[in-house]
């Protein structure tokens, strides 16, 4: 499936999304939705990670809202199950997503940068949910996401009083985790990726799909679930290679930052 809104370009073993609607501020329409879902589910499997972008001003201005028809309560739950399907492949999808955000990151936008792995906001960034002000919620996994990055009272706060954060006060409240100079989001974002797709891909599926479960269930479960995928990961013959190569000093040691 093919969408002039979004462009996918591999480099190596890094696969590059953007959205390319930038005249209409990369809205998220249903075919662009779908789009991202499709790319996601079929990335090539030499693809390690990947970097999510937007062109133009603005990373992304959430829902198209000239797609917001008159819907019953059944059609609007489906919608909603859309994005939900959609932005899960991301989350729990073949490889850690790495979102470099500029200019608006806001309602589904900020959904879509929230069900990243890493976030990159370079000093344009503003983060809002306008949700709250057009008179509707979100729908797109923010209420489950973006609470576990800021917490439950900055999002209400948010929504109520439909507060903007800038790009370094979002960094303060956990928006993103890296804050670059305006215009290097995307560049810093992909040496993050090269970095992350060099990792073993068991630790990047522990991370991604365990460290989250892991850290919803009880210290019990989560001691339990942590010893299973910790056997796991170190049991196979990548582990015991990298392991191997630094006792026998070919291994990076760690240096301070
Ligand atoms: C749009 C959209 C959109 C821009 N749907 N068309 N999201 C919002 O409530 C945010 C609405 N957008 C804005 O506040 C602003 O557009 C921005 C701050 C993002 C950017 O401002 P600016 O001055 O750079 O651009 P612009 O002139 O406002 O927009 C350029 C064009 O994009 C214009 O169309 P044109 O034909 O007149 O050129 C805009 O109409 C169009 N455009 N944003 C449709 N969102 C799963 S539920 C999720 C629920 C939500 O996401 S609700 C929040 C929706």
């Amino acid at each position: 499936m093919t969408n002039p809104d979004l462009q996918l370009d591999i480099r190596d073993d890094v696969a590059i999304v953007r959205l390319t609607r930038g005249a209409k501020r990369n809205a998220l329409s249903d075919g662009l939705i779908l789009a991202l879902r499709n790319t996601f589910e079929t990335l090539p499997s030499t693809v390690r990670a990947a970097v999510l972008d937007g062109e133009g001003p603005h990373f992304c201005a959430g829902l198209d809202l000239s797609e917001l028809k008159e819907r019953d309560a059944g059609q609007g739950m489906q919608h909603s199950r859309l994005w939900h399907g959609a932005l899960e492949l991301i989350q729990h999808g073949p490889v850690p997503v790495i979102a470099a955000l500029h200019g608006a990151v806001v309602g589904g936008g900020l959904e879509l940068a929230s069900a990243c792995h890493i976030r990159v906001a370079d000093r344009s960034t503003f983060y809002a949910l306008p949700e709250g002000s057009r008179g509707i919620f979100v729908g797109g996994g923010g209420s489950v996401r973006i609470p576990k990055l800021i917490g439950v009272a900055r999002m209400t706060d948010m929504m109520m009083t439909g507060r903007v954060y800038n790009a370094e006060d979002g960094e303060r409240a956990n928006f993103a985790q890296y804050l670059v100079d305006e215009g290097t989001a995307f560049d810093k974002a992909f040496e993050l990726a090269r970095r992350v797709a060099t990792n073993a891909p068991l630790t990047n599926y522990a991370l991604m799909h365990a460290l989250p479960r892991i850290a919803e269930q009880s210290a019990d479960h989560g001691f339990f679930t942590e010893a299973l995928m910790s056997g796991i990961v170190q049991a196979a013959p990548e582990a015991k290679e990298r392991v191997r190569d630094f006792l026998e000093g070919r291994g990076a040691k760690v240096s301070k930052g």
